[in-house]
């Protein structure tokens, strides 16, 4: 149940004609516990949250769909801007095979029926040879028959559509999403049927100057429904969202919130039956309530070393909600990243959201969620991974959690966004609540970051001010980070690296991006004498450092950019430059694998692909990854 206050609002948050959802505010206690808590206005996501929705009992709607092409969006309009025309429409509830052979003279230029097929959930760069570089509007369809249940409320839930989806079941539309990275679902309760469902989803790729990341990134775009789609039911009441976590090393706390028409003044049992844990607790009339419990001394802690996780049960309204949770602190203290109150170093790797293989298209399932990680994992020796450059896949995030690998997450506000326009920061603090109502309950997930390398300026430094205050009202139990830029200066007879954003102040760990020795004049064996200037007091990871290679390009005698030796010769140096900073806190080179990326065309060495993981795209080691992993052996000690 969500209380709305329109008016506690300034007006341009309430949006202005352009973001396609309605904003919700819902009071959200500031978690700070054993504080009188403040209460903070909080934009939130328009529909349900479904937390653990991925554990739900549900419907796969995965699996086979059709798609038909509409580069000049004859579906959506018509030729002279009006309203598309029927026969035009592809989200009509029409069977145009039957309709056409009743009424000859029936004019249809569509037939989603008929359409080309293609499994989904993929971007639909794989869905054939012509569709490699389309950007634009899709029409993709699913029919289904589903079990309806009396007194069940149903849910049509997306793990992810990129970049804007507009969605009907059986001709009525349902709404929109913006944003390619974050679950939304619509209730579908009285639209759906128990035969011949229609379901059909308009998801448009194109990024114009608001969006979020902007349309020149340096990643492969990946149209299409590339997460899970799936029919949730649940009970008329039901456990909408609830967040279980270590507020301090001493107190469990344990958020909880009912949707429906019973859910005020309902009685709620909370229970870790592993821990013999179980508690009752009624919620206000606002549906909402808060438990917290003195942590039994007998719980396993979450680490990289031991992954433990409990299953967590919230009972109520004849709903029973699960989720899979391991409980830890992290914090920091001066120089120093806390974990379970121990200082840890981050080993860590980033990676994008693209499976290893020849032709990837962004086919993030469980099993190539753990390739990935096992490589970072088993292979480098990582206890951490920046999860670059938007939020990734449950499946993904789920997988650290049971693997033991601590995860930055990130929003993507990436260059240059539209950061004066207010409408771009209504979409980023959307998309910075979708990512962490989903993600909060991860103990894997360390860090939540508001942004990468974003150009300085008044109004750049109130929009990502506003995220981080936002993060802080989210959760207060991680911590905040941005990857920042810094500007080289020299002094006497050498060089130095100078910390010039004011955004470092108002985050709990800086985090810089370093590419000297790559881009820009730096000599490899000139880099260990490259000092840096960076303010002392708070953790410092280096989110990026990196150079490319040609995976099997060697050139010992004299090593060029893009040869394996000048790649590992690169990761020398730096990891000895970096080691000399007293607040050096842990680094997250760039990258795992080579990600294709339409930014980068040399032939032969690039072809597409951005050449700077320590592996190539099927997973050929270079020389760099055997540098990089003898270092966190050594740091591991
Ligand atoms: C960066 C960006 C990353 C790029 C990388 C590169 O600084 O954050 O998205 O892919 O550099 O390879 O240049």
């Amino acid at each position: 149940m969500r209380l709305t206050g329109p008016d506690a609002v300034p007006d341009w948050m309430k949006g202005d004609g352009r973001m396609p959802v309605r904003i919700l505010v819902r009071w959200i206690m500031a978690m700070t516990l054993g504080i009188a808590a403040p209460v903070a206005a909080q934009m939130m996501p328009e529909g349900p949250v479904l937390a653990a929705a991925d554990l739900r009992e549900g419907q796969s709607l995965d699996g086979e769909w059709t798609y038909s092409i509409d580069p000049y969006r004859d579906g959506a309009a018509g030729f002279h801007g009006g309203p598309a025309g029927e026969g035009h429409r592809r989200y009509d509830d029409t069977d145009v095979a039957a309709r056409t052979a009743d009424d000859p003279i029936a004019l249809y230029e569509y037939d989603m029926d008929a359409s080309p097929r293609a499994v989904l959930p993929e971007s639909w760069t794989g869905h054939a040879p012509e569709m490699r570089h389309y950007e634009g509007l899709v029409w993709y369809q699913k029919r289904f028959d589903a079990e309806i249940a009396p007194g069940e409320r149903q849910f049509l839930r997306f793990g992810a559509v990129n970049y804007h989806a507009e969605v009907w079941l059986n001709g009525k539309r349902l709404g929109e999403h913006e944003g390619g990275f974050t679950p939304f679902a619509f209730e579908v309760t009285g639209v759906l049927r128990t035969e011949g469902n229609r379901l059909v989803v308009g998801v448009d790729s194109q990024r114009d100057a608001l969006s979020i990341p902007p349309p020149v990134t340096d990643w492969e775009t990946y149209g299409g429904i590339t997460r899970p789609v799936r029919l949730i039911a649940v009970s008329e009441t039901f456990v909408d969202d609830a967040w279980v976590r270590l507020a301090d090393r001493d107190t469990l706390a344990v958020d909880i919130v009912l949707d429906g028409a019973s859910g005020a003044e309902r009685e709620v049992v909370f229970s870790i039956p592993e821990l013999g844990l179980r508690r009752s607790v009624r919620t206000g009339d606002d549906g909402a309530a808060r438990l917290t419990i003195a942590v039994p001394p007998e719980v396993e802690l979450w680490s990289p070393d031991s992954p433990r996780l409990y299953e967590v049960l919230v009972e109520a309204g004849g709903d029973r909600w699960r989720d899979r949770v391991g409980l830890r602190t992290i914090e920091t203290d001066g120089p120093h990243i806390l974990l379970n109150g121990e200082p840890v170093f981050l080993r860590g790797i980033s990676l994008h959201e693209e499976e290893l293989g020849e032709d990837p298209a962004r086919r993030i399932t469980p099993e190539a969620a753990r390739e990935l990680l096992t490589l970072a994992k088993g292979g480098l020796g990582a206890n951490f991974v920046r999860l670059a450059h938007y939020p990734h896949g449950e499946a993904m995030v789920r997988a650290a959690d049971e693997m033991g690998l601590l995860v930055w997450s990130e929003i993507p506000v990436y260059w240059r966004i539209a950061f004066d326009d207010p409408a771009a920061l209504e979409k980023a603090r959307l998309m910075l609540a979708e990512n962490i109502l989903r993600d909060r309950n991860r103990a894997a997930v360390a860090l939540w970051s508001v942004g990468n390398e974003t150009p300085l300026s008044d109004a750049r430094n109130a929009f990502m001010r506003r995220l981080v205050d936002d993060v802080r009202t989210l959760d207060p139990h991680r911590l905040v980070t941005a990857a920042l830029l810094t500007e080289q200066e020299r002094d006497g007879d050498h060089p130095v690296m100078v910390m010039g954003d004011p955004l470092a102040q108002a985050l709990d760990v800086m985090a810089i991006n370093a590419y000297n020795g790559w881009y820009g004049p730096d000599r490899l064996a000139d880099l260990p004498a490259i000092e840096w200037r960076v303010p002392p007091g708070k953790p410092l990871l280096f989110s990026e450092v990196g150079a490319g290679a040609l995976a099997g390009l060697h050139q010992p005698e004299r090593p060029g950019k893009f040869s394996e030796e000048y790649q590992a010769e690169y990761y020398r140096q730096t990891l000895a430059m970096l080691s000399q900073i007293p607040n050096f806190a842990g680094i997250s080179p760039w990258i795992l694998k080579d990600f294709r990326s339409p930014r980068r065309q040399r032939p032969v060495i690039q072809d597409g692909w951005n050449r700077k993981g320590l592996v190539s795209e099927t997973g050929e080691r270079k020389q760099a990854f055997g540098v990089l992993a003898d270092w966190y052996a050594e740091r591991a000690r």
